[in-house]
């Protein structure tokens, strides 16, 4: 299990957050995901056998917002 902290972009309200938290939260291998509105970041623990951070992206992608991983 690995823990990275995020930037993501384009959210205007609670309800943003909410529907990340509530569509990542339900991927194979994403343990846990916490989105914070007013940071515009997310802390995010997943299994990277599993899921790798470039289909968590497009699926934040997917959903009108921009995840931007650290290097
Ligand atoms: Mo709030 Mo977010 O009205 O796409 S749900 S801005």
């Amino acid at each position: 299990m690995e823990t990275v902290q995020a930037q993501v972009n384009g959210m205007h309200c609670a309800a943003c957050s909410g529907r990340i938290e509530r569509v990542v939260g339900k991927m194979d291998g994403v343990d846990s995901i916490s989105v914070n509105l007013a940071a515009e970041t997310m802390a995010l623990t997943y299994d990277p056998d599993t899921v790798s951070l470039d289909e968590i992206g497009s699926r934040i992608k997917d959903l009108g917002f921009e995840a931007l991983f650290p290097e």
